[in-house]
């Protein structure tokens, strides 16, 4: 079995994770004293975009009478996804996680399983369709950076003045990569939770921070593989809790996997009016419906801008510097299919420009920053950093 993202449900999935994490962080009933409290609207400046996260109307969680029971400290998330990009609203909170892609074309970080979860993006180009090293439903798309945002729905930063605010905000993420370009298998995904879990994988060293929740938004078209209930069964065993996806194929759930496997809490998408999403899969699989949002109302999140690479080495040091990386893509006339041709590690100075020297070739080409601007690298709606070539 493929598996492959379930991006909208998949956020849904995160939802229901997330206040769980915020109930483990502290289960007990808040005290009397407090039952009139109600913490404060966060300062961050997307927070009026967060209708899933809000009292009213149609279906948000109500994330503000949650955060009176607990933020998730000292709570272990597993985000068994795409991998991570470096980003403000998950500062300080990121474990030492694991890159479990066998393949390295599948992997596109130019290796197997490493210790190295982070994303270097999931692109896929004409020519990797056209290579046939993928499966034959594997389209040419951008990166869309998938465990990050799903990630920032999950905890992100609150009330730090930057962004969104996650569900349960003070959490520890463990980032395992299972998918990459037209995403992942089977075993990949098996191996990647039984070590979120803390069980033993051959080859990886042992995770010392075990999950307490493992978020599952992807899946596959197929029943559950024994293979697969067999690591559900010994993770379960040990009190961690699974959620997954029910899918986004507006099909029957027992149809896909890992939500027809006996032990996952699963989870469907809600529109914002309260509604089954039109993609949402149904039926007796699905144990929970959270805000998925659909057309008109979509749930944002962290993200990073760059279609073809990542922006991984973002950091801002003290002298206020960032660093990123520019591509040079080869593209055509139309600029409708562009190729990678180059990186390149780029300081911006305090104006936010970057300047570049290149010596045009034949053909149409283009650059594109990779990394956000320092202001700006919160939402997916943010306009591009600015930067000029000459
Ligand atoms: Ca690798
Ligand atoms: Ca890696
Ligand atoms: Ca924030």
């Amino acid at each position: 079995m493929m598996v492959r993202k379930n991006s909208r449900t998949l956020l849904a999935l995160s939802f229901g994770v997330a206040l769980i994490i915020a109930g483990l962080g502290h289960a007990a009933a808040p005290a009397a004293a407090a039952v009139e409290e109600r913490p404060g609207v966060p300062n961050d400046p997307r927070w009026s975009q967060q209708w899933n996260l809000a009292a009213n109307p149609g279906v948000g969680i109500d994330v503000r009478e949650a955060w009176r029971y607990g933020c998730g400290k000292g709570t272990v998330l597993a985000v068994v996804d795409s991998g991570i990009i470096a980003h403000p609203e998950f500062e300080g909170r990121i474990l030492p996680g694991y890159d479990f892609i066998s393949n390295s074309r599948i992997a596109n970080d130019g290796d197997g399983r490493d210790p190295d979860p982070t994303d270097p993006g999931d692109w896929v180009s004409k020519e990797d369709v056209e290579s046939g090293s993928f499966d034959e439903d594997c389209k040419e798309s951008p990166s869309d950076w998938h465990g990050t945002h799903v990630a920032g729905i999950a905890l992100a930063a609150a009330d730090n003045g930057v962004g969104i605010a996650g569900i349960a905000p003070l959490a520890e993420l463990l980032p395992v990569r299972v998918m990459g370009k037209c995403g992942g298998t089977d075993r990949d995904l098996i191996d990647g939770m039984r070590w979120a879990a803390g069980l033993e994988v051959s080859g990886a060293p042992v995770n010392e921070n075990p999950a307490d929740v493992i978020n599952l938004s992807l899946g596959g078209e197929g029943s559950c593989s024994g293979s697969l209930q067999s690591a559900v069964d010994e993770i379960t065993a040990l009190g961690v809790m699974i959620v997954a996806s029910v899918g986004n194929e507006a099909k029957d759930a027992s149809l896909y996997s890992p939500a027809n496997c006996f032990g996952p809490a699963t989870v469907g998408a809600l529109t914002a009016s309260g509604t089954l999403a039109t993609y949402s899969n149904f039926g007796n699989f699905v144990d929970v419906g959270a805000p998925g949002g659909d057309t008109g109302a979509q749930i944002i999140s962290t993200v990073d801008r760059g279609s073809t690479t990542a922006v991984a080495e973002f950091r801002i040091d003290p002298t206020g510097i960032a660093r990123a990386t520019l591509i040079r893509s080869s593209c055509t006339s139309t600029f409708s299919r562009c190729t990678v041709v180059e990186r390149r590690a780029v300081d911006i100075d305090a104006s936010g420009f970057v300047s570049v020297t290149w010596i045009p070739s034949r053909g149409t080409w283009s650059w594109q920053l990779q990394l956000a601007d320092t202001n700006d690298h919160e939402a997916a709606t943010s306009p591009r950093a600015r930067f000029r070539v000459r």
